[in-house]
């Protein structure tokens, strides 16, 4: 049986970048698609984000910030045939194909939970944090994001002897890799080797299996494999499992979009998975298996929450933490809090279940709700807005300590917001040049901000 450190679980969110805007552009994300083309608010977007990081640090949390990505992203326009300087290449694809230009400009990196899948050291055959930046294949807008995501991952996570950073899986559909959102980490304290629970839409190499029929299945069995391996997981401490292919055609996109996880406590729509039994008798037998002792489910039936109001709502987007003023690591008696959008309270159903819930004898104890609307209506909640990083204390000190929230950090950030973001930006403005301008200069000074060194192509 392993030993167990002290360790606790940290949470990476993405600054939204400065052409935060609704092109459309995620078929399958029902949010995505209904508000393309609406005018966003990528000021106040940023804004809402830093909001909810600042909660969580105040609540004791380590919260870090993940740097978003430049865009328009010029050296894929270039690649696609767009010459001339900066803003000819803008003003061409603007002219010849807007559609393009919008996937080029999204500020999409925002969502770090599909920035990369992370195993904790304690899991991990050679004793290190392993990183394995997202494919994202699926959506053209977010396959150009993982090569600067693994760059922006090596600067805050920078140490050979800790972190381990993989690159991302061959770029086919066939190893469709969305990150942390189809990946949850049980365990019953985090510095102690747990079970790494790894969701799939679709086999990739079996076409007789199951899969959805409408919207796409974005990530497939064979490439969380492949992470299971990369990281070096034991087979005893691993559960794959398939979604439901009908809650992915009803607008489930990401797992986490109906299920969640913390400590030993899964909590999941009735629907969430194809054979919720056998998942869960798999997960006791893994947590057995590694030590770990008894999981707690809380399954959310559908006659209380049908999986529209989970969409809708984002209910299952929620983070779930371990409330740390109880300085409790071991979670065996611990209180959790459950972080959720506002749509939450707007959605009769889910609000009565929620009241339910921390009323109820388990583990979560308290909501947490956040107004994050900007993201929201991309499709984006607070889980979306977040990678965690379990960290034991020789982890925390190699972390770039300037990607850490604190009071000065992060009133620092929401002068640089107010300094250089726009309050409206709306299709016709990503033909503006203008644009490109200021999201240079803006993460120009965020990469001292944070002590990048030089993330971005328009720096080397
Ligand atoms: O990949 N939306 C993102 C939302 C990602 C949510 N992440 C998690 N569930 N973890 C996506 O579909 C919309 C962009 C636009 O339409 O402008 C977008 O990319």
């Amino acid at each position: 049986m392993s030993t167990s450190i002290a360790a606790c679980e940290a949470n990476f969110d993405g600054l939204v970048g400065p052409t935060h805007n609704y092109g459309g552009l995620s078929y399958g994300n029902v949010a995505s698609s209904s508000n393309s083309a609406r005018p966003s608010n990528p000021k106040q977007a940023a804004q809402q984000g830093l909001q909810k990081m600042k909660a969580l640090h105040d609540m004791g949390m380590i919260q870090g910030v993940l740097a978003p990505q430049s865009r328009p992203d010029l050296h894929t326009l270039r690649r696609l045939g767009f010459t001339g300087s900066d803003c000819q290449v803008i003003e061409q694809a603007a002219k010849k194909d807007s559609a393009l230009l919008a996937s080029c400009y999204s500020a999409s990196s925002m969502w770090t939970a599909n920035a990369a899948t992370v195993s904790p050291s304690a899991d991990c055959s050679d004793g290190r944090l392993h990183f394995t930046p997202a494919n994202l294949v699926n959506r053209f807008h977010r396959s150009i994001e993982h090569e600067t995501t693994g760059r922006i991952l090596q600067a805050t996570f920078a140490n050979e002897d800790r972190f381990a950073h993989h690159q991302a899986l061959p770029s086919s559909d066939h190893f469709g890799d969305e990150g942390a959102a189809n990946h949850t980490r049980f365990c019953q304290n985090y510095g102690k080797a747990g079970v790494e629970f790894f969701v799939y839409g679709q086999h990739a190499f079996n076409g007789q299996a199951t899969k959805p029929a409408k919207y796409p299945a974005r990530q497939s069995l064979e490439a969380s494999q492949a992470v299971a391996r990369l990281h070096g997981l034991k087979d005893e401490q691993v559960v794959f499992a398939q979604q439901n292919p009908a809650v992915i055609d009803a607008g489930v996109f990401h797992n986490d979009v109906i299920a969640v996880g913390n400590g030993n406590v899964s909590f999941y729509h009735q629907h969430a998975f194809l054979n919720s039994q056998q998942v869960n008798d798999q997960l006791q037998q893994a947590m057995s298996n590694m030590g770990n002792g008894q999981m707690y489910f809380i399954e959310v039936p559908a006659d209380q929450v049908s999986v529209q109001d989970a969409v809708n709502s984002y209910l299952f987007n929620s983070q779930l933490i371990s409330l740390p003023q109880l300085n409790d690591t071991t979670m065996s008696n611990g209180r959790m809090g459950i972080v959720v959008p506002q749509e939450c309270r707007e959605n009769a159903n889910v609000s009565a279940y929620l009241d339910q819930l921390i009323a109820g004898d388990n583990a979560i104890a308290e909501i947490l709700v956040f107004d994050l609307k900007q993201s929201m209506s991309n499709g984006g909640g607070p889980a979306c807005l977040r990678l965690r990083v379990v960290l034991n204390e020789a982890e925390q000190a190699a972390v770039n300590p300037a990607c850490i929230i604190n009071n000065s950090l992060f009133e620092r950030l929401m002068g640089w917001t107010e300094k250089h973001y726009r309050d409206t930006l709306s299709e016709a403005d990503l033909a503006d040049p203008q644009l490109l301008i200021e999201s240079h200069s803006a993460l120009d000074e965020l990469t001292q901000i944070l002590r990048l060194g030089n993330v971005y192509d328009f720096q080397r």
